[in-house]
């Protein structure tokens, strides 16, 4: 029978359509392959995606580039000096594991380090088997890209609704007033903010009448389409948002509504807000007391209206206090918990109920005493925890999908420390500014080789939307995912002695029974929308539900969700949570002591980048230069440097020489870089990269510099001297 296919037919039957979506951002935008022997010859978005309805950015390109790059790693390996073998998968799980039980039975748990990196929230294994894994190295030096990017919202999330994933979303559909302060979604494609094509959400906002305005030290590409944009200098906004909550409760506009009875502390808000007079606002922000009273009217006169922080408000030393302001804000406008203000996802794999609600300040690290966030430290502890000496020293480390050299403050003397390690594990898939210095790199197959659905992002989600991804190409022979990688070592780590190999072959057999399909069926049986929901049997969700829709599965617009979903054990929303009002004197003791002459230092994102690792896409690095430094014309004048011009940008704890580029789009006494570049490393592997080095951020950022309630990096205010070379 066989012999009688003709080899035209066998290779139309190699030919697929298949249906998935990109994990690259947070805005998971469905896509549609086409896949001819088991490669993928295009792609596009898939316009029957529910949450995304076609949308793709440029980036997604990048899905089978990686896939494709030569560069990119496929098998373990070790280093020997500057040099790299290729090993067996065994002998990587071996050593790895080998090492880092000798290091824990030598200098105990702590000598080991993990720093999980931000692809981890992207992918399936990662975010099912990586904690697991991470428990099996008892450590508590445990760092992620967290505490350079969200943990302020997931502390405040903590404090007031007793849970680190509360975090709500702007409401983006219903919404007609939308303001916005250091977040730039017209790049970012939107961050903790899952909206795919944001472009047109914010046309049809303007649409209805409604309004976007952006507070930003830099015109964005955001500002370019809002209605208003107003600069702020960095680190400020907490003032500017204490200042709106001061009119609010001086002009008696507080519309608190239905939250009211399950809201506690109130008061205590409306104290701390008198001090916030327009004038002190104005002199502190930058902002003219005319706008700041045009904006407050704005938003407490729109029909509905929402307030929403990102990075840019997450990275400085007010991160913390900026985000408890934003949810007052919302709920004091009365446009919290309700249609077309801030609201809450209910994701259908409802993963607040598999992951701790978080804590604070359990334990202190070693060195600094900094408090506990969420279960990890601060990242910018990592370097004094590898370079102090006594018990407990950093001696081993273990990166997951992260690249701390470049995306972590003060990345030079983090690289240079790694360098003095007894042993280093990545987990990666390329040899880069990080994994160049470990001893093994173990590289799991890529996205496109391995089932997919996105446990965190529909909980940050416009809409609530269920989908699973299958691969859209087999993966080779021999391959690893994440989870085998993960299993692998748990194993390693957790045997030893009669008993405690027996325990951990059970676990083991439990892991392995315990696929990710099986996981989100039970998951989603057990969910919001499973077999316990109301409503109509048939639409009960399961694995095959998803299955049988790949484009996914519609499950409607936000819905109020409170107090249902407090968990805090009074079941009441903690208005003002007592680190917080005591972090508000902080913030008049640092306005009381006055600003310096340097410039601010921020960074930017761009459509074509994401963070440090896609700079080897080569058509995603077309066009001109993009690691520049940007500079308002006026400071330029001052130091008697032009467009074009090489300049020595010097801060407290480094320089880099970087190429100016002159502009009126950003603020008077703000320079700007991109954060990601800085490829100029010996001995890495990413040969489009290495065309393009650019200079790394974070070669100026201190590692010190932090918001002093959740540790997080306070890149936003970093000063530096600019000077022609
Ligand atoms: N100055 C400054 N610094 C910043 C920022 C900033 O705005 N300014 N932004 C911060 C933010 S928001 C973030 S999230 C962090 C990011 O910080 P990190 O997560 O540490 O850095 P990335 O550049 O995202 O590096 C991702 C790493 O994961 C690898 N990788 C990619 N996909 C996979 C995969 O599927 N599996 C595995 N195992 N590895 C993979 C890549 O090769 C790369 O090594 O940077 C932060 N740093
Ligand atoms: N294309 C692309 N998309 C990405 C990424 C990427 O690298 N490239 N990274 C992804 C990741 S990991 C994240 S976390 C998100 C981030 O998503 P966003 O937060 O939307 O992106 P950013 O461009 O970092 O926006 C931060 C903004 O804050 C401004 N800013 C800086 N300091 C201050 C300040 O003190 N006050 C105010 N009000 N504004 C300030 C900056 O000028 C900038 O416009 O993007 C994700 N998406
Ligand atoms: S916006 Fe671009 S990078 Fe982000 S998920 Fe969509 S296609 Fe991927
Ligand atoms: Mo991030």
């Amino acid at each position: 029978m066989f012999e009688g296919v003709s080899l035209a037919t066998r290779k139309v039957m190699k030919k697929k359509t298949s249906f998935g979506s990109c994990n690259l951002c947070e805005a998971i935008c469905g896509l549609e392959y086409h896949v001819e022997n088991n490669k993928v010859v295009s792609l596009k978005g898939d316009s029957l995606d529910p949450l995304s309805r076609g949308h793709i950015c440029p980036k997604a390109y990048g899905l089978k580039d990686i896939h494709e790059d030569p560069d990119r790693l496929r098998r373990p390996m070790k280093r020997k000096g500057s040099e790299w073998d290729e090993i067996s998968w065994e002998e990587a799980f071996d050593r790895t594991g080998h090492a880092l039980k000798k290091l824990s039975q030598k200098y105990g748990p702590n000598s080991i380090g993990i720093y999980r990196g931000n692809p981890n929230v992207h992918n399936l294994d990662a975010m099912l088997f990586g904690t697991g894994f991470t428990k099996s190295l008892r450590t508590r030096n445990r760092f992620s890209a967290s505490t350079v990017d969200q943990i302020p919202h997931q502390l405040v999330a903590y404090f007031m609704f007793g849970h680190q994933l509360m975090i709500p979303v702007p409401d983006l559909s219903r919404t007609s007033y939308f303001l916005i302060l250091g977040g730039n979604p017209m790049a970012s494609n939107g961050s903790l903010m899952t909206s795919p094509d944001f472009y047109n959400h914010a046309k049809a906002i303007q649409a209805r009448g409604g309004k976007i305005v952006v507070i930003d030290p830099r015109i964005t590409e955001t500002a370019d389409i809002a209605d208003e944009h107003y600069f702020i200098r960095p680190g400020r906004d907490a003032v500017f948002l204490l200042g709106l909550i001061h009119l609010i409760f001086k002009e008696g506009n507080v519309k608190i509504g239905r939250l009211k009875s399950f809201s506690k502390r109130i008061e205590k808000v409306e104290r701390m807000s008198r001090d916030y007079e327009l004038d002190f606002v104005s002199k502190n922000t930058g902002i003219s007391k005319e706008e700041i009273y045009h904006i407050y009217k704005d938003l407490i006169n729109s029909p509905t209206s929402v307030c929403y922080g990102r990075m840019g408000v997450s990275t400085q030393a007010f991160g913390s206090l900026c985000h408890w302001l934003i949810n007052v804000i919302n709920i004091l406008t009365g446009n919290f918990d309700k249609d077309g203000g801030a609201m809450f996802p209910l994701p259908a794999f409802d993963i607040h109920k598999f992951t701790s609600p978080g804590g604070y300040n359990r334990w202190q690290s070693r060195v600094e005493l900094a408090p506990e966030v969420c279960g990890e430290f601060p990242v910018g502890t990592l370097i004094t925890e590898m370079s102090t000496m006594g018990n407990g020293q950093i001696r081993g480390l273990v990166t997951t999908a992260g690249n701390p050299v470049l995306s972590t403050p003060n990345g030079k003397t983090l690289g240079d420390l790694m360098g003095n390690l007894d042993f280093m594990a990545s987990i990666d898939i390329y040899l880069n500014e990080t994994t160049r210095n470990a001893n093994i790199i173990m590289p799991p197959c890529h996205f496109l080789e391995t089932t997919h659905y996105d446990l965190i992002f529909h909980n940050f989600a416009i809409r609530d939307t269920a989908k699973l991804v299958r691969p859209a190409i087999k993966r080779k022979k021999g391959a690893k995912t994440e989870g085998n990688i993960y299993h692998e070592l748990q194993w390693r780590l957790e045997k030893g002695g009669f008993l405690g190999t027996i325990k951990a072959f059970y676990r083991k057999k439990i892991r392995e029974f315990l696929t990710p399909r099986r996981i989100i069926d039970w998951s989603l049986r057990f969910g919001p929308y499973g077999f316990l929901a109301k409503g109509d049997r048939k639409k009960k969700l399961n694995l095959k539900k998803l299955l049988d829709n790949p484009h996914g599965i519609d499950l409607g617009p936000l819905k109020p969700l409170l107090p249902g979903r407090i968990f805090r054990s009074s079941k009441k929303i903690n208005l003002a949570p007592f680190i917080l009002l005591k972090d508000e004197k902080r913030l008049k003791k640092v306005l009381a002591a006055g600003d310096s002459e340097e410039l601010y230092l921020i960074g930017r994102r761009h459509l074509r980048s994401n963070n440090s690792w896609m700079h080897n896409c080569s058509r995603l690095m077309k066009g001109k230069e993009r690691c520049t430094l940007l500079m308002h014309p006026e400071d330029a004048r001052r130091r008697d440097i032009k467009q074009g011009d090489m300049v020595r940008v010097t801060s407290s704890i480094g320089e880099v020489d970087i190429s100016l580029e002159v502009t009126d789009k950003i603020q008077v006494g703000v320079v700007s870089i991109p954060h990601g570049w800085g490829h100029n490393k010996k001995g890495i592997r990413m040969r489009t990269a290495e065309n393009h080095p650019g200079v790394s951020i974070n070669d100026l950022t201190d590692d010190k510099n932090r918001d002093e309630v959740s540790g997080n990096a306070s890149f936003s205010t970093t000063r530096v001297e600019v000077r022609s070379i």
